[in-house]
């Protein structure tokens, strides 16, 4: 690949948004679990990595996996990658950035030879948009769908294997989709979705480790009424009870420090602005980096809704869609991607992930780690999400140094690591 670096940065976030185009809503970034928008960004990738000189397929889950094959095929693997679907009305970057990058990586390799295969994977699933459940790609990788996850439903009704079937794959093939045992090591990019390398003026920064998170349901059922017959105090007010709630979860977040508590989805039914809302179902998701205060404060979440809503003749449910521990990435993989973007020219500060990644999910298996570049404005799961050229450039060059350091690595082991 000729050009300068400003051409390659250029190329990636070009190809970013190429991709970004590929949506179930026009004129938004929505691209869900399997859903036919997902064949475009696979035609496109396979497009990219075949020319690349790199095998391709799709595994059982929907998994895109293009291969550079080592010296022989029993070649040690290192596995890059991020995921390829998006929450609703998203940005460009999300997940995709850590796709497209492991793409340019390969072609920047040309024909050097490594004593390592390098895998590049673009999960199909990590959001839990569609199922309720985030991670499906990369749970795939690791053994972790149960038959439960199988049988979730979406809101049509459609089940997670039907999906699959749907997508023309077969579950029945899953068992593939786990990781090579050859697979040595996982490394993503991924934008940092927060404020804080643009607040140090830095562009990139190497996570230490995941926040843990809990994702739930709740469920507010009161009685549905008049809104025009109905006194105040003979209401059961669903809608009220969830209300009071909220502003809760808000307040009691507010004053744990690092702790973040979001309720990001409400329903109501009936849904009419003439009945007294019946029944209020709400997500709430709680994110901490000790996992000790993050189950506390879920028990505390949920005393504070048992008694806005027992205060108003309303009973009030909760059901677990995740519980997914905090995670340590791997201490020596972080090392050596530290020093590759010291080496590169981009010293880069550790930091925790508060966003949930494909990472947290392979670490407990095989070496994980990460690299953030830098969000403008902090801004994500927005369209307005954005990177800056010359971050990505120093990710892709931080990139080809930590494949330097990791061929030394594996060649010349230092104290006990290979
Ligand atoms: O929600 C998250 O933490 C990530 O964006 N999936
Ligand atoms: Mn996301
Ligand atoms: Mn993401």
């Amino acid at each position: 690949m000729t050009g300068t670096h400003t051409d390659r940065a250029a190329r990636i976030i070009t190809r970013c948004r190429e991709i970004a185009a590929c949506t179930e809503v026009p004129g938004e970034i929505t691209r869900l679990f399997l859903t036919p928008s997902m064949q475009a960004v696979h035609a496109l990738l396979r497009d990219w990595m075949e020319a690349a000189g790199m095998t391709v397929d799709i595994d059982a889950i929907g998994n895109l996996r293009g291969i550079r094959h080592g010296l022989t095929p029993e070649s040690p693997r290192l596995l890059i990658g991020s995921h390829l679907d998006t929450v609703p009305n998203a940005g460009a970057f999300d997940g995709i950035l850590g796709v497209v990058l492991g793409v340019a990586i390969i072609e920047e390799l040309k024909s050097q030879r490594l004593p390592f295969a390098v895998e590049v994977i673009g999960f199909s699933e990590e959001e839990g948009v569609r199922f309720s459940k985030p991670f499906l790609g990369s749970l795939a990788l690791v053994g972790k769908l149960d038959a439960d996850t199988l049988a979730r439903t979406d809101h049509s009704g459609i089940s997670v294997r039907q999906a699959i079937e749907d997508y023309a794959l077969d579950p029945s093939q899953l068992p593939a989709a786990a990781l090579a045992y050859e697979t040595f090591a996982y490394l993503e990019f991924h934008i940092e979705q927060g404020p804080v390398l643009e607040n140090e003026d830095a562009p990139l920064g190497v996570v230490e480790a995941v926040v843990g998170q809990t994702r739930m349901e709740l469920t507010f059922t009161g009685q549905a009424n008049h809104a025009g017959t109905t006194p105040m105090h003979l209401r059961h007010d669903a809608m009220a009870a969830a209300a009071e709630w909220i502003v809760a979860v808000e307040d009691y977040a507010s004053s744990h420090d690092t702790l973040v508590a979001t309720v990001g989805k409400v329903e109501a039914a009936p849904g009419a602005g003439n009945v007294i809302a019946g029944r209020v179902t709400a997500s709430l998701d709680v994110r901490h980096a000790d996992d000790r205060v993050r189950e506390a404060s879920v028990l505390a979440i949920l005393k504070h809704a048992k008694a806005a809503a027992t205060k108003r003749g309303v009973h009030v449910t909760s059901t677990k869609q995740l519980e997914q521990p905090a995670v340590p990435l791997d201490p020596h993989l972080t090392d050596l991607l530290s020093d590759a973007a010291a080496q590169a020219g981009f010293p880069a500060r550790r930091m925790t992930s508060g966003a949930g990644h494909d990472a947290m999910i392979l670490a407990p298996s095989i070496p994980s780690a990460m690299l953030f570049v830098r969000s403008p404005g902090g801004l994500s799961h927005h369209p307005d999400e954005a990177v800056l050229p010359q971050d990505v450039e120093a990710a892709l060059a931080t990139a080809m140094e930590f494949l330097a350091q990791l061929r030394d690595d594996r060649t010349n082991p230092k104290d006990g690591h290979a």
